[in-house]
């Protein structure tokens, strides 16, 4: 994804760590020259280089492993859901994915081995009558874990389809009642720079945060997620606690969450504060509506490439098109 709009926050270009700039536009360089075979990389040392022997799903599986207790996955499929199309390969949509804390390019699984999702925490706060922290084990025992097969849509027209572990988000708001003024919910990712690199730059507005409105947030498929293929979410994926919103562009569904909040006012979020023009703060998945510099009517599936008209809602209208009437 890409910003054109200059905030205040941003160094002009000549400030910028130049260090560091430099080294990710080398690691970018050494990704894509991989990816062509062009790589001398293609050794020992670099066994998880995508494009030079694809990394295996062990490889991945291990770059992102992160040390849960595993023992309430897999959960039980929810009947409900179906995907309507050829499950993404879980390797493919473990090595090709968004996560911007650690790189601009799709490999995050490269960058995540400094990351310590383990232990966490995850405030719950704001305009509630019950504010409260809750630790990981709390958080799984909240509600029974369900298993949903649902159809991811970037923004970027990539999409694939997962089986994603957890349970409705309004089940853990419901327990810090919130007030009558809550109108909106913001989230927000951790911040750190010493594990992952690319907070490091001052180019974008860390942490990355999101919002829905109360509505959406309490929708029942906005999914508090803590699995992926029946097991605990890699790394790359938004280890240990993240959200799924499966009618809504990709960005909105933020990874690693320390803090949720309940506010009054429509909460600055990351894309649309780089670029409101391109990323709105709604962002349902809508072929009608193009993004200013591609078409959205076309989307193509991790892996197999196969091409599938985008729907609007992403083809969840029964569940949500009430909210937009
Ligand atoms: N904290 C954080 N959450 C994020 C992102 C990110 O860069 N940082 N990228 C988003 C985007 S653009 C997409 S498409 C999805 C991709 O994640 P997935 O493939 O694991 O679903 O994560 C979203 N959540
Ligand atoms: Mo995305």
């Amino acid at each position: 994804m890409n910003y054109f709009v200059r905030r205040t926050w941003d160094l002009p270009q000549s400030q910028h760590t130049s260090e560091q700039e430099y080294a990710a536009r080398k690691q970018l360089r050494r990704e894509f020259l991989a990816t062509m075979g062009l790589g001398a990389g293609c050794s020992v040392l670099s066994a998880l280089t995508p494009g030079c022997q694809q990394a295996t799903l062990e490889q991945l599986e291990a770059a992102g492993a992160v040390e849960i207790d595993a023992s309430m996955y897999p959960a039980q499929r929810d009947g409900r859901f179906e995907y309507g199309r050829d499950e993404t390969e879980r390797d493919e949509a473990a090595r090709f994915t968004n996560f911007y804390e650690f790189t601009a390019s799709k490999s995050v699984y490269l960058h995540v081995d400094k990351f310590q999702p383990v232990p966490w925490t995850l405030e719950v706060t704001g305009l509630c009558a019950k504010p409260r922290t809750f630790d990981l084990d709390d958080l799984v025992k909240l509600a029974p874990l369900e298993e949903r097969a649902y159809r991811h849509r970037c923004v970027e027209t990539w999409a694939m389809c997962v089986p994603w572990t957890g349970y409705p988000l309004h089940k853990l708001l419901a327990t810090v009642e919130p007030t009558a003024a809550a109108k909106y919910v913001r989230f927000e990712t951790f911040n750190r720079p010493q594990e992952a690199q690319q907070m490091s730059s001052s180019r974008y507005p860390w942490p990355y945060s999101e919002g829905l409105t109360i509505h959406e947030a309490m929708n029942e498929l906005t999914l508090l997620t803590t699995g992926i293929f029946g097991s605990p979410l890699l790394k790359q994926h938004g280890a240990p606690v993240r959200v799924v919103i499966p009618w809504k562009y990709g960005f909105k569904g933020i990874k690693s969450i320390v803090k949720i909040e309940l506010t009054d006012q429509q909460p600055t979020t990351f894309w649309n504060s780089l670029n409101p023009h391109e990323y709105g703060f709604e962002a349902n998945v809508d072929p009608g509506v193009p993004h200013p510099r591609w078409s959205q009517e076309w989307e193509w599936m991790l892996g197999s490439r196969d091409r599938h008209r985008s729907v609007k809602y992403n083809g969840y209208g029964d569940w949500v098109a009430k909210l937009y009437e």
